[in-house]
Parts: C-alpha cells; sequence; structure tokens
C-alpha cells in the first residue's frame, strides 16, 4: 500500500514536471501596450477588453496546442522553435494536419498583436496622418494620404463577412498595397516577404458592443487611433529588410 502512495505520488510529481515544461514553453498572450481604456472614445473599453482577453487569448491557447504538438514530433521539433511570424510566412512547412489550424490560430495571434501595436490613443500619438518616406510614397502611389484612406475604407467596407483589411509593403513588387484578407489570413500567408504597415479587424467581435452593424462608424472612429509614428517607423525599416533578401 505505502509502496502504491509512492508510486502515485511519483506519478503525479512526474505529470506536474511535464505540464510545467510545457507551460513554460507556451506563447504568453502579449500585453497590451496600453490600457484597455486608452483607445476611449474612439475604441471602447468593454471591446478592448473581450477582443484582448477574450478573443486573442483563446487564439493564443489554440496556437499553443499547435505548437506542443509540433514539439511532440522529432521531424517538426525544429518548426515550433521557428517563431510564429516566421511559420505564417511559410505555412506549407507544417504539415498539412497541422495548416488550418496554424492558419486561423497563428494568423489570430500575430495579426491581434500586429494591430495592438499600430493603435495608440489620440493624447500620445493616434490619429493625424504619417510623416516623412511613407506619407511620401502614399503621395506618390494614391495621390494624398485622404486618397489612400478613401481606398483603404473602400476596401473595408467590401470585404464580405470577418477578414481584415492591410497596408503592406509589397517587397515583390516594391509598392505599397491596400487588400484585405478573409478570416485570419495574412498577406504574410501568401507573400512571404509582404511587410506589414497597418491592419483593421473587420471581425464584428472588433465593433459590435459599440457600433452594431455599422462598419463604416468603426472604421471613420478608427483613424483617430491610428499609430502613424509606429507605421512610418516600419515603413523606414523596409530598406533593410530589402538589403537582407
Ligand atoms: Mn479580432
Amino acid at each position: 500500500m505505502v509502496k502504491r502512495l509512492a508510486e502515485v505520488a511519483l506519478c503525479q510529481a512526474l505529470a506536474l514536471a511535464l505540464a510545467t515544461v510545457a507551460t513554460a514553453q507556451n506563447i504568453p498572450l502579449p500585453p497590451l501596450p496600453y490600457d484597455y481604456n486608452a483607445l476611449e472614445p474612439h475604441v471602447d473599453e468593454a471591446t478592448m477588453r473581450v477582443h484582448h482577453l477574450g478573443h486573442h487569448a483563446t487564439y493564443t491557447e489554440k496556437l499553443n496546442v499547435i505548437l506542443a504538438t509540433l514539439r511532440e514530433d522529432p521531424t517538426t521539433k525544429v518548426l515550433a522553435k521557428s517563431g510564429v511570424d516566421a511559420l505564417i510566412r511559410n505555412m506549407d512547412s507544417v504539415p498539412a494536419s497541422l495548416r488550418t489550424g496554424l492558419r486561423n490560430n497563428g494568423g489570430g495571434f500575430v495579426n491581434h498583436e500586429f494591430f495592438w501595436s499600430i493603435m495608440a490613443p489620440p493624447s500620445n500619438g493616434g490619429g493625424g496622418q504619417p510623416t516623412g518616406g511613407l506619407l511620401e510614397a502614399m503621395q506618390s502611389q494614391f495621390g494624398s494620404f485622404e486618397a489612400f484612406q478613401q481606398a483603404f475604407t473602400k476596401v473595408a467596407l467590401d470585404r464580405f463577412g470577418s477578414g481584415w483589411v492591410w497596408l503592406y509593403y509589397s517587397l515583390k513588387s516594391q509598392m505599397l498595397v491596400v487588400d484585405s484578407t478573409p478570416n485570419q489570413d495574412s498577406p504574410m500567408m501568401t507573400e512571404a516577404d509582404a511587410a506589414p504597415i497597418v491592419a483593421l479587424d473587420l471581425w464584428e467581435h472588433a465593433y459590435y458592443l459599440k457600433h452594431q452593424n455599422k462598419r463604416a462608424a468603426y472604421i471613420s472612429a478608427w483613424w483617430n487611433v491610428v499609430n502613424w509614428g509606429r507605421a512610418s517607423e516600419l515603413f523606414a525599416t523596409i530598406p533593410v529588410l530589402k538589403s537582407e533578401l
């Protein structure tokens, strides 16, 4: 009996140790770079809380299950270490059985982390317009910043159902691109060296509490919190990316 109890205790200790190792390897939910109410009144606190603690947390949890599955197999173990961005940019490297899960949950993980990073409170850099090279590229390609905003808004309104609208730089065509993707897809999934500059979540969970079905009102409010300083910095790093190709 004593021996049996010792065995049970040992098993429990081993299970706990294994669970601790697995948990230690888990990617945590990336924190918001500001308070939940920081984007008020343009993006409301209730939406930010459920969006981050509900939706983004769920994508993160499900991504961790996929990464744990990759780690279990010696032939795919190395992939789990390559970083989520690298996996998204190279979906074909992942076993077909895990690809849909990675597309949805890896996409959801990186898209939301990026989305939080390109917003800022109006009192701390949100709104206005870009500067430097990004503004010049917009003027050259779209005619003006306002014309870019109109093009971006149109693509956002035309996306049927859930998805994202993006401004990204295509290293392949050496141009800024405005386009939308369905679900949690990213331009990086179809163009491995696409460099996202800004993105807007078009899922109803991103605006329904405040704007109900009025996507146009959500987009219009969102311009007040776009972190153009960050977007301009991202654009400025592109020549560095180019030289690394
Ligand atoms: Mn979302």
